[in-house]
């Protein structure tokens, strides 16, 4: 028993892979243990409010599952039968089989994976010292930004935008694509507030009645995909009811009379036809923006997960540059402020060491690990991967091939984990990492503006090792010496912040923050947008965007749409498959993350899908039946919940549930493409057709 004592308070930040990075209070109650968390009350943007799960947080980390020592496999590859072993003979096979394979096979065929189970940047992106150092394959990181982020720097040349605290001060904020209760929900915090203290209106746009829809004044719920024809209507309705702001226009953009003319044909009655809202919801939409100044457009990831995300994305954010409510405080449009920022992280990725071998895109590990040549861009097979921070047995998409890959006995993995995920379970070896509270770390906020530093707070349980230290240990046996490798991750952090520029590391820990905003008028681009004419691009020059940010093609440029506009190749519905399914994030997961967790599990205890009670009549599903859905990639079992949320034909399956939750024992991304989004790639999650059938 622990000796009973005042809990004491301290400062940290939540590490998950969230756009909001909170500022956390946590209670602590001995050396070992914590209480409480809580929101800072006293950090302008978390505003003393956090999700749930993170308020639980004390189930998390001091979960009897919690992985504490390394593991080897002694069963078949998947049986989950594992045998403790120690953390010398853990390094001693995995360094063996390393300098094996580097020379049987060379060291682009193995493979460091990861991505933002942590956002720490130190025990995130150390990782890469691997490749540097190495010449080990490097990953093309789409997963999950690799759609929207184009988008948006097509129009404003850079990712960065209004302080999200100025949703505060708005008159109405348009929440496009992002179920900010669930996933962000900071984003309600200023929202709700705008709306209390000025009598804002809050628009949400989805593709069912989620939890921030419930919250909204105006709801738009469209098909998944049409997005970017409801944009260009509303762009029709501003220019034909004289609301679009010439003067801004033809001093801030690159409007043209070839735009407006294009724009002509795109009426309210063809949008409604394509987004199935009435056009009466569309010109009161258009009507609301083009009458409210002052409109802040919160741009979510959601709207693009699908196969038109990036030119979606942009159409959404043009009609900001339309209205030109950029130039009000309080208005503007928002994605993400990872651009803002300017952060010399050599000592953590360690780049000086050397280029790294072929990059190879991480949604299409299933592609790689089953050998497709393209996937593998003509190199030989990968034989070793090396995972910290990610699940990708469970939420990568196509997940037949993913698990095929997986189970190559001449694969060798390596999984560096808190929990025995679906990942961990197909491993050879298992290592037991570190949660946030254990280790020191520095966050960056994409939905904020402030860097936060977090604290090493209580000892790890067992033989816990953090990413950083794991990372040092297999460099130094694999026979390479880097500065990094000399430093604590308390010195890592300190020595970013002084390469950065930031200052000591001992006096921003005092405040525990750097905020990074751009002053109003910058972050309104005032002085013009990003690319070099300072102009805002209705005409998205997509490979000015490829070469700024080092983006690989996956098309023919000519196949896109010249202007902002609904792009028409989402995933086909047919005969085969009649239905559209997205699978939206969860309010009790974060991604596959707290899946384990009790509370979660009582919110969420099973693998359901929403079905419109009309589609469900027709195929004779009862409330609560069995289902299955399926694909050419495969089926998933699940539950059927009847949901009138949503049109016609739309199916919802919300978090992503351990694959052994369902009955047929696959995750929901059985049934999701891994063919690379256009233009850049990335994964359309919530662009999938399937069928449906009872049991
Ligand atoms: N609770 C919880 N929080 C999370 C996560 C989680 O899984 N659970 N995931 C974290 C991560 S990694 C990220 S990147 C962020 C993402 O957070 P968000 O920006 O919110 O993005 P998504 O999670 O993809 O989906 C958000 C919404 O987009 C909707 N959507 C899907 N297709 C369309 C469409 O075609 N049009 C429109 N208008 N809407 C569409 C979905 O139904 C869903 O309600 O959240 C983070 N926070
Ligand atoms: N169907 C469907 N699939 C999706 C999505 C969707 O909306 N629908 N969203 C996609 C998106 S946006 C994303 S970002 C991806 C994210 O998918 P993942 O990157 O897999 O994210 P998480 O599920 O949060 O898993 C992170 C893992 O890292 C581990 N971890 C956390 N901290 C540490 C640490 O310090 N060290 C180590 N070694 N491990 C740690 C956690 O235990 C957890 O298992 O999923 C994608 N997949
Ligand atoms: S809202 Fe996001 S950043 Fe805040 S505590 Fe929850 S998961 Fe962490
Ligand atoms: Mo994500």
């Amino acid at each position: 028993m622990n000796a009973i004592t005042t809990p004491r308070t301290a400062r940290s930040v939540c590490p998950h892979d969230c756009p909001s990075t909170c500022a956390l209070d946590v209670e602590l109650i001995d050396q070992r243990t914590i209480g409480r968390v809580r929101g800072a009350k006293d950090d302008p943007y978390t505003a003393g409010v956090i999700c749930e799960k993170v308020a639980r947080y004390a189930e998390r980390i001091h979960h009897p599952n919690r992985l504490t020592h390394p593991l080897r496999r002694v069963g078949k590859k998947g049986s989950g039968e594992f045998q403790q072993i120690s953390w010398d003979e853990a390094f001693d096979e995995i360094v063996a089989r390393w300098l094996e394979i580097e020379r049987t096979d060379g060291p682009e065929a193995i493979w460091p994976y990861f991505y933002a189970g942590t956002m720490g940047h130190v025990h995130r992106d150390g990782i890469e010292r691997l490749r540097h150092a190495r010449g080990y394959s490097l990953q093309y990181d789409t997963i999950c930004t690799g759609t929207a982020w184009p988008g948006f720097i097509a129009g404003t040349g850079v990712l960065a935008g209004p302080n999200p605290e100025s949703m505060a001060d708005s008159d109405c904020v348009v929440i496009w694509g992002t179920n900010a209760v669930a996933t962000q929900v900071n984003v309600m915090t200023h929202a709700i507030r705008a709306r209390k203290e000025r009598g804002a209106k809050i628009v949400a746009i989805d593709i069912y009645r989620n939890g921030t829809m419930e919250q909204a004044d105006m709801a738009l719920v469209v098909r998944p995909g049409t997005d970017g024809a409801l944009a260009v209507a509303v762009m029709h309705i501003l220019l034909r009811d004289g609301l679009a702001d010439r003067a801004y226009m033809a001093d801030y953009t690159d409007f043209s009379p070839e735009f407006e003319a294009h724009l002509q044909s795109r009426t309210p009655e063809w949008a409604a036809a394509i987004t199935g809202l009435a056009v009466t919801e569309i010109e009161a939409f258009a009507r609301l923006v083009g009458t409210t100044p002052k409109t802040y457009f919160r741009l979510g990831y959601g709207f693009t997960r699908q196969r038109n995300g990036s030119t979606s994305m942009h159409a959404a954010l043009s009609v900001a540059a339309m209205t030109g409510s950029w130039q009000h405080h309080g208005g503007g449009a928002f994605h993400s402020n990872s651009g803002s920022w300017k952060l010399d992280k050599s000592i953590i990725t360690g780049a000086e060491m050397g280029p790294g071998g072929r990059e190879l895109d991480m949604c299409e590990i299933g592609k790689v690990l089953t050998g497709d040549s393209t996937a593998l861009k003509g190199g030989g097979p990968v034989k070793a991967l090396f995972i910290q921070n990610t699940n990708p047995v469970n939420v990568s998409p196509e997940q037949g091939l993913t698990r095929a890959g997986f189970a190559r006995d001449d694969l060798f993995t390596v999984v560096h984990e808190q929990f025995m995920t679906d990942t961990a379970k197909l491993a050879d070896i298992v290592l037991p990492a570190t949660m946030f509270l254990e280790h020191n770390d520095y966050y960056r906020r994409g939905g904020h503006t402030r860097l936060l530093y977090g604290p090493k707070l209580v000892d790890a349980p067992g033989e816990c090792r953090s990413n950083f230290e794991v990372v040092n240990e297999l460099l130094r046996r694999l026979g390479t010496d880097h500065a990094s490798m000399h430093l604590t991750d308390r010195e890592m952090v300190a020595e970013t912040f002084r390469r950065s520029g930031f200052g000591e590391l001992d006096e921003i820990e005092r405040t525990g923050f750097i905020d990074g905003a751009w002053p109003d008028e910058k972050a309104r681009f005032a002085d013009g947008f990003a690319w070099p004419d300072k102009r805002y691009r209705f005409e998205p020059d997509w490979d000015a965007v490829a070469r700024l940010k080092g983006y690989n093609w996956v098309c023919d440029p000519s196949e896109m749409p010249r202007f902002a506009d609904h792009w028409d190749v989402t995933e086909r519905v047919d005969a085969e498959t009649p239905f559209r399914l997205a699978t939206s994030p969860s309010r009790s997961f974060l991604n596959s993350s707290f899946a384990e967790t009790a509370g979660s599990q009582k919110r969420q205890p099973e693998p359901t899908v929403f079905v419109h009670p009309d589609d469900a009549a027709e195929l004779c599903i009862a409330d609560g039946d069995p289902v299955t859905l399926g694909n050419r990639r495969g089926e998933v079992a699940l539950k059927a919940v009847f949901f009138a949320g949503m049109q016609r034909g739309v199916l919802i399956a919300e978090g992503i549930h351990p694959n052994s939750a369902h009955r047929n024992g696959v995750g929901i991304n059985t049934l999701i493409g891994s063919d690379p989004v256009r233009p850049f790639g990335g994964a359309a999650f919530h662009d999938t057709s399937v069928w449906v059938r009872k049991g």
